[in-house]
């Protein structure tokens, strides 16, 4: 028998894959490295002479229940940061049946045990150049084995906000921001009706922003105009010192 990693880290490697095809896979492991053979890690395999796992299992399977995946996904817009703070929303959402153990990114750990809280992290590597996600042991085929967890993870394709939705969040967002503003009389804004009315506000603040935009037009176009004058005025000024004296 062959080690093998949990088939939920596969899932979990084949997921980043497809998410980002351009990813650098440098810094990428499964099973232990030298490094990690010495002492109890998640990337050696529990059942196995030898190896020093870090957990144990009922089963007698070969498990390596930790993955490597290097922290450079090469996709605008995204970051191994962004990726692992996804996967705790999906972590947090599942609660106890959450899969992972734990996970380490960037002088960081999230544990199962803690409820996902951001703790710092001081091991020799500070996991900069890859995130390292454990998964919790388990046996058998079922699906209440954590190491055969086959849901999302948080940062497919599928999760990501359409423009229509981002317009929509944004207009709440700036409707919420602008009742704030009311309540709080930040901006002591009354409607032309007597009301404190949000939509007015966002109203009166576009009008302003207008108004400032247009004046700044027009104060460049005066700067373009002196500009002109005061190169027309060099220009006399050359032509006269070059006029004979009589
Ligand atoms: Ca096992
Ligand atoms: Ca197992
Ligand atoms: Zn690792």
């Amino acid at each position: 028998m062959a080690w093998k990693t949990v088939p939920a880290l596969v899932r979990l490697r084949d997921a980043f894959n497809a998410r980002f095809p351009n990813r650098d896979k440098g810094s990428d492991g499964t099973i232990g490295d030298v490094a990690h053979q010495g002492s109890p890690s998640g990337h050696n395999p529990d059942d196995t002479a030898g190896s020093m796992p870090e957990d144990g299992d009922s089963d007698t399977s070969q498990d390596v229940r930790a993955l490597d995946v290097d922290a450079h996904l090469n996709e605008t817009g995204w970051g191994m940061w962004q990726a692992v703070q996804s996967v705790l929303a999906r972590m947090r959402a599942l609660g106890p049946a959450a899969p992972l153990k734990y996970i380490i990114f960037n002088r960081r750990i999230w544990t199962y045990d803690s409820g996902w809280a951001e703790q710092p992290y001081d091991g020799s590597d500070p996991h900069t150049g890859h995130a390292h996600f454990s998964c919790r042991p388990g046996a058998g085929g079922g699906s209440g084995n954590p190491e055969n967890y086959s849901g999302p993870w948080g940062f497919e394709d599928g999760d990501e906000m359409t423009d229509d939705q981002i317009e929509k969040l944004a207009d709440k967002i700036g409707t919420a921001v602008a009742n704030k503003l009311l309540s709080a009389d930040v901006i002591p804004y009354t409607g032309a009706d007597g009301n404190k009315d949000s939509w007015q506000l966002r109203t009166a603040i576009g009008y302003q922003t207008e108004g400032v935009r247009r004046e700044r037009e027009l104060a460049e176009a005066q700067i373009a105009r002196l500009d002109a004058l005061t190169a027309a005025v060099t220009e006399l000024v050359s032509v006269l010192k070059q006029a004979p004296v009589e």
